[in-house]
């Protein structure tokens, strides 16, 4: 082999090397960067529940039996099919501005709750037919000295589901999995005074 053939194979190979290098590098540039995108949607995701969690002044995640279930159910609520429902209240009339939601069994579901009123709202998705049992418990809570940190969820295994209480002008998030079983599921206001008026029924289908 000459000189100049060795060198010219010498300088291919460099080529050949450089090209490849380059090609690698785009390519796991690539696969960094929708990694880091899908992280920053993740993370976005966790800090505004955690500001909504702190807006509306909840010490303790665990009350009424972990109820609050925030953030245990995040990753459910990042699913394709999560259903989410806008849900309101008609301003001083102490009443949802939907008295029917229909969910599918089994689906992930987030409730967009805004408390567009001018006083305190919670939610509760309660077990079929509990509704009389969960709002008298709802009624005695008012001789607990502890029922505002306690958002007025009663202790009860009806209680399926709760937000805490929401601040006028709040928005929370409620998070869960909708249960497996076909049927009509109460959701409820419990703040006191307010669970005859403000419920309606949550439709699993
Ligand atoms: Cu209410």
């Amino acid at each position: 082999m000459g000189k100049k053939r060795f060198q010219k194979s010498i300088m291919r190979f460099i080529i050949l090397c450089l090209v490849l290098g380059a090609v690698v590098s785009v390519i796991l540039s690539g696969s960094v960067m929708a990694y880091e995108k899908a992280d920053n949607v993740k993370s976005a995701f966790y800090t505004e529940i955690n500001n909504e969690v702190s807006s509306n002044d909840i010490k303790n995640h665990s009350v009424g039996h972990a109820r609050i279930m925030v953030h245990e159910d995040i990753g459910s609520a990042m699913k394709s099919d999560t259903l989410f429902v806008e849900l309101g209240v008609i301003v001083g009339q102490m009443k949802y501005d939907k008295t029917r939601i229909t969910v599918k069994a089994g689906k992930a579901v987030v409730i967009v709750f805004h408390n567009n009123d001018v006083m305190l709202h919670n939610i509760l998705i309660l077990e079929p037919g509990s509704l009389d049992q969960v709002g008298m418990a709802a009624d005695k809570m008012v001789a607990d000295p502890d029922a505002m940190e306690k958002g007025f969820i009663p202790d009860l295994d009806a209680v399926l589901h709760a937000s805490p209480l929401v601040n006028p002008g709040n928005t929370y998030r409620l998070i869960f999995t909708a249960p497996e079983k076909a049927g009509e599921y109460p959701f409820v206001c419990t703040f006191p005074g307010h669970w005859r008026m403000m419920q309606g029924v949550m439709k699993v289908e």
